[in-house]
């Protein structure tokens, strides 16, 4: 028998809204159909092994808190090994059908980026063996970019181009380890991609640098026959003062500089919605709107502490939006919902990482069930598409089609002396309909 990192836990069962157990689902039933598909295929939810494998309790007033077998004992590989093991415990007991990783979180560094290299290849022997046993598969990879001191000033927007050169070689590998695992998406993060202050700092160059790095991922992604989507990842700031990818509008309007569109998407997160004074609902939808929906990072911040607290989510209202969103999308394609969340410090047994997760999971189940009954109830959705009636056919259509100059539509107004009036919006009649149905 192996050694079981989590061993008063069983595999989560579905017990239904009235269950009393502490661990189980009460809305997240695998095979329930829900809006014409499984509720599986809707979230296709993913651990992350930064947080749930590599966060230890650590904050910046405090050391770490969390004793994890996993982490003691051993040499560096041998406890990368041990932290494989447990990580796929853990997947199994949750029953979650994908994990993500960044390259540093599964392998340790050597001393050189060969030696890190076969670090990784041996680790990744062993999520291979472990996938192939267990089932469980990778929604996406990704290269921590932002942790080693030769990265303080960036990595593709570094004022170095050896460290440019160093972070493109770190995402080579991290793509084709990607690959290698059947990963579904490859994650950019730009954990340093910013600036502190600007008396330091060339806009103009850093753009240019980072513009030419993702054409050069994409180019790669192509050479390899890598089907995965590409996923940028916004945040407004933190590390940095200032990040590039602050917002999925501003992503949007780098890839469309840099002729990016097509080959790029995003991977929206909650906390950083709410850190950049959006919402999780309207970075969707903006998104979905241009075609630029990839995949979400679920988790949530805390509305008194204005940074990254990475906690896990637990308002089903907040993620009905979500859904009623990417619903009305089309789901999330190649995405899913990946819980980039961690535990409190004072949250220390490993159990806590089996309540976190259930909890998460759960709130996105009510959400996803909440958001199918809006749509098929129909209401709101119609109500909307009325206010934009106008549009559909004379005045409205002839504009959208370029029927219609200014003149035009200055004579149009004058000769029948128009005089539109107001109409209302509704919004707490709208409000009243959401609530009723959730
Ligand atoms: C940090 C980011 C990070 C990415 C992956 O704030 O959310 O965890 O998801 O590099
Ligand atoms: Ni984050
Ligand atoms: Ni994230």
């Amino acid at each position: 028998m192996s050694e079981s990192f989590f061993p008063d836990v069983q595999r989560i069962p579905f017990e239904g809204p009235d269950g009393e157990s502490a661990l189980a689902y009460r809305y997240y039933d695998a095979e329930r159909v829900v809006f014409g598909k499984r509720m599986a295929d809707h979230l296709r939810f993913a651990v992350c092994y930064w947080h749930s494998l590599g966060y230890l309790g650590q904050d910046m007033f405090g050391a770490a808190t969390f004793e994890r077998p996993w982490e003691s004992g051993g040499d560096e590989m041998s406890r990368a090994r041990r932290k494989a093991a447990a990580a796929f415990e853990l997947f199994a007991k949750l029953g979650a059908p994908y994990f993500t990783f960044h390259d540093r979180d599964v392998a340790p560094e050597g001393a050189t980026l060969a030696e890190t290299n076969g670090n990784l290849d041996r680790i990744v022997d062993v999520l291979a063996a472990e996938m192939a046993r267990t089932g469980t598969k990778l929604l996406w990879g990704t290269a921590n970019l932002f942790s080693h001191p030769r990265y303080a000033a960036g990595a593709a927007s570094n004022p170095d181009p050896e460290v440019f050169a160093y972070a493109a070689a770190q995402v080579k590998k991290a793509l084709d380890v990607t690959h290698r695992l059947g990963g579904e998406n490859y994650v950019l993060w730009g954990g340093r991609e910013g600036y502190d202050t600007l008396l330091n700092t060339d806009l103009r160059q850093e753009a240019e640098q980072l513009g030419r790095f993702l054409r050069l991922v994409v180019d790669y992604k192509h050479k390899i026959g890598f089907e995965g989507t590409l996923l940028v990842e916004p945040k407004p700031m933190e590390p940095t003062k200032h990040q590039y990818d602050r917002d999925a509008a501003a992503v949007h309007a780098f890839l469309l500089r840099y002729g990016l569109e097509k080959e790029i998407r995003l991977n929206v997160e909650v906390n950083h919605a709410t850190l950049a004074g959006l919402s999780f609902v309207h970075e969707l939808a903006y998104a979905a709107a241009n075609d630029l929906l990839g995949s979400v990072d679920v988790n949530r911040g805390d509305p008194q502490n204005g940074w990254d607290t990475d906690q896990f989510p637990n308002s089903a209202e907040e993620l009905t939006l979500a859904w009623w969103v990417i619903l009305q999308a089309g789901g999330l394609g190649t995405g899913g919902c990946n819980f980039d969340a961690k535990l409190r410090r004072q949250s220390l047994d490993p159990e806590d990482l089996l309540h976190a997760h259930v909890g998460g999971v759960d709130t996105l189940a009510r959400g996803l069930l909440q958001a199918a009954r809006l749509i098929e109830e129909g209401r709101i959705d119609a109500l909307r598409r009325e206010r934009y009636a106008g549009w559909s056919s004379g005045l409205g259509r002839d504009v959208l089609d370029g029927k219609r100059n200014l003149d035009e539509l200055s004579s149009f107004v004058l000769e029948r002396n128009l005089e539109p009036r107001p109409r209302s919006g509704r919004q707490e009649m709208l409000e009243n309909l959401l609530n009723r149905l959730c």
